[in-house]
């Protein structure tokens, strides 16, 4: 789990293929919009690199990354989504609403892939602080948004 020992920008090249006709459903909590609006724009970035057409990409807000889990199966069961990025960011707190929120988001997101058999992609960022947050959207660490949109393509392809 350690992001120092891996840039999230930098990703192998098996089963990244052209993405032109495929569907693509982000949520994007509003919750620290700081750092979620850059992960949003390195996902964008990365799925229009491999072709996506901005018509085909469905974009969602939601106020924190608790209701990702919601709104991502809304737009999972779109029968012309191929695959959804959940994108949030969550940074601890002094009190421990951190980590039940950490860990409903994650199984949520898990389940709702399983369920509508399709991707969905944990996007969120789980950090302690602001620091470490933007290093990894955009910073010295990468961007967390382009890894989620480079797993969203190849999950799609696999
Ligand atoms: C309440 C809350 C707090 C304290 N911190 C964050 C955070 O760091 N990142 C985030 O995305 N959302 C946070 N939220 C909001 C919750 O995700 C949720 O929106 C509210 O609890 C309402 O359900």
């Amino acid at each position: 789990m350690a992001t120092h020992l891996k840039n999230l920008s930098e990703y192998s090249q098996i089963n990244v293929a052209d993405v032109s006709h495929r569907r693509f459903g982000i949520v994007v909590a509003e919750w620290n919009s700081e750092v979620t609006e850059i992960l949003l724009k390195g996902a964008l970035e990365t799925l229009q690199k491999y072709g996506a057409q901005s018509e085909n990409i469905v974009i969602k807000r939601v106020p924190g990354s608790f209701e990702l889990p919601l709104a991502s199966q809304k737009l999972a069961q779109i029968p012309t989504i191929d695959a959804v990025i959940a994108i949030g960011c969550l940074i601890q707190g002094e009190t421990r609403h951190f980590n039940f929120i950490a860990q409903a988001v994650a199984e949520g997101i898990m389940q709702v892939g399983l369920k509508c058999n399709k991707p969905v992609v944990f996007g969120v960022l789980t950090t302690n602080n602001l620091e470490q947050a933007l290093e990894r959207a955009g910073g010295k660490y990468g961007n967390k948004g382009e890894e989620a949109a480079i797993t969203a393509i190849k999950m799609i392809n696999i």
